[in-house]
C-alpha cells in the first residue's frame, strides 16, 4: 500500500490557494510513490483559517506553527508566508525533521537565505530534504525549453532576455499591503517576480549570473492605507504610508559562461499582468518562453537551410513533453495553477526517492545573492557587483 506524506501549510494567501491546488490534484494525475495527504492548514486568524482550510480541503487548521511542526503525524512543512518568516520557520520545521518547501524568494536578506541553506544541507545528511518554489519551472513549455538548450538546440549560449512584467501598482491609489514593506517583503518587484525571471533564466540556460549591474526604483513613495487586516498589520486605516521597496528593477547580468543577460522585474508596466518571458539566443538558434503563451515554446533554428529559416511555435502538449502524459490528450491546455501539481508531484518524489529536490536552498540562496547584489549595484551608481558569497 502507498504510504502517506502529511503536510502542514503555513500561511493562506494567494500562494496558500495556489499550494492547496497543487498538494489536491497531484496525487489524482500522477501516480505517486507517497501519497500528500493535506493535515493541517495554519494560519493566524482563526475564523478566516478554519473557514479557508475547509474550502481548500485541509483535514484541520491550527494558530500554532510551533505544536504544528512538533507532530508525529506531519512529514512535510510547506511555507507560503511572506518572505520575513521563512528563515525562522524553515530552519525550525528542518531541525523538526520535516521536510520543507519554501515560497519564494527564499529570504529576505542574503544572511537568512545563507542559514537556510546551512539548514538544509545539515538535514539531507538524514533523509530531510528542502526546496524552494520557483513553479515557473514546472510549466512544461518552461521545463522543454530547458531540454532543448541542453540538448544543444541553440548552440552555444550567448545572449538572455528576461522579463516579468505587472501593472498593479501603476495606479498611485493602489493601497499599501505586506508586499510593499521591507520589513516582510524584503524587496519589491526585484524579490517578488524578478526572482522568478533569475531563476528561470538560469534553469534554462542550466548557467549562472556572476556579476550585476543595475537599477532600482520606486515611482510611488507613499500609498493609502487600508483598515487594520487588510492592509499592514497595525495599521490605523488611514491616510498613507511609506512604500520601502523597489517598483521596478532592471539589470545587466554576465553569466559564468561567458554570456549575457538584459533583465527587468516592474510592477508598473501598465498593461501587463503578469508578463513572464524570457528569451535564450545562441550560435545554433533561439528559444523562447513565455509565459502568456505558457503551452508552447517559440523556436527558431538557424541551422535549417536560409530558405526555411523561421520562428516555429512547437505546441508543448503531446505525451512525451515534460508532465504532460498524466494530463489530456494533444492540444488541450494547462494553465497557471498546474506548475503547483508538478510541484507537488516532483517534491514528493524526491523524497521517496532519497534525492535532493531542485532547486535546492542552495539554488534559492544563489538567487538571493543575485537580488542582492542587484540592489547593492544599484546603491553603487550600478556599478558591476558579483554575486559570490561573501
Ligand atoms: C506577485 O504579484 C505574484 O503573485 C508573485 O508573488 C508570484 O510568485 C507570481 O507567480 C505571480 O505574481
Amino acid at each position: 500500500m502507498t504510504k502517506n506524506a502529511r503536510v502542514a501549510m503555513i500561511g493562506n494567501g494567494f500562494m496558500g490557494a495556489a499550494h492547496s491546488q497543487g498538494w489536491r490534484v497531484a496525487p489524482r494525475f500522477f501516480d505517486l510513490p507517497l501519497r500528500p495527504q493535506m493535515a493541517v492548514m495554519v494560519g493566524r486568524n482563526p475564523d478566516k483559517n478554519a473557514q479557508l482550510a475547509q474550502a481548500w480541503g485541509w483535514e484541520e487548521s491550527s494558530e500554532d506553527f510551533a505544536a504544528t511542526i512538533a507532530r508525529d503525524d506531519i512529514d512535510i512543512v510547506d511555507i507560503v508566508t511572506p518572505g520575513n518568516l521563512h528563515c525562522d520557520m524553515a530552519i525550525a520545521a528542518l531541525e523538526a525533521g520535516k521536510h520543507v518547501l519554501c515560497e519564494k524568494p527564499l529570504a529576505n536578506t542574503v544572511d537568512e537565505a545563507r542559514r537556510m541553506a546551512q539548514a538544509a544541507h545539515t538535514a539531507a545528511q538524514n533523509g530531510i530534504y528542502a526546496m524552494v518554489g520557483f513553479t515557473y519551472r514546472r510549466v512544461p513549455a518552461a521545463t522543454f525549453a530547458r531540454d532543448l538548450v541542453a540538448r544543444g538546440a541553440v548552440g552555444t549560449v550567448r545572449q538572455v532576455r528576461a522579463q516579468y512584467l505587472q501593472d498593479w501598482l501603476a495606479d498611485p491609489q493602489a493601497p499599501l499591503t505586506w508586499r510593499m514593506d521591507k520589513s516582510k517583503a524584503g524587496s519589491g518587484a526585484l524579490g517578488d517576480i524578478g526572482a522568478h525571471a533569475v531563476d528561470l533564466a538560469q534553469y534554462i540556460t542550466a548557467d549562472s549570473l556572476a556579476t550585476v549591474s543595475g537599477t532600482i526604483e520606486t515611482f510611488v513613495k507613499e500609498r493609502p492605507v487600508l483598515g487594520q487586516g487588510q492592509g499592514l498589520s497595525g495599521s490605523a486605516g488611514e491616510g498613507t504610508g511609506p512604500v520601502t521597496v523597489d517598483d521596478f528593477a532592471a539589470f545587466t547580468g554576465r553569466f559564468d559562461s561567458g554570456a549575457v543577460g538584459v533583465f527587468e522585474a516592474t510592477r508598473f508596466a501598465t498593461g501587463r499582468k503578469n508578463a513572464l518571458q524570457v528569451e535564450v539566443a545562441g550560435d545554433k538558434g533561439s528559444i523562447l518562453f513565455n509565459l502568456e503563451d505558457m503551452n508552447a515554446v517559440q523556436y527558431y533554428d538557424a541551422t535549417a537551410p536560409a530558405t526555411e529559416q523561421g520562428f516555429r511555435r512547437i505546441y508543448v502538449t503531446e505525451a512525451d513533453h515534460p508532465y504532460m502524459a498524466a494530463w489530456w490528450p494533444p492540444g488541450h491546455m494547462l494553465g497557471y495553477e498546474h506548475g503547483f501539481s508538478h510541484q507537488a508531484k516532483d517534491f514528493i518524489e524526491a523524497i521517496a526517492s532519497g534525492e535532493q529536490p531542485r532547486p535546492s536552498f542552495e539554488d534559492g540562496y544563489q538567487v538571493q545573492r543575485v537580488l542582492d547584489a542587484v540592489e547593492r549595484s544599484s546603491g553603487a551608481g550600478s556599478a558591476w557587483t558579483s554575486t559570490a558569497a561573501a
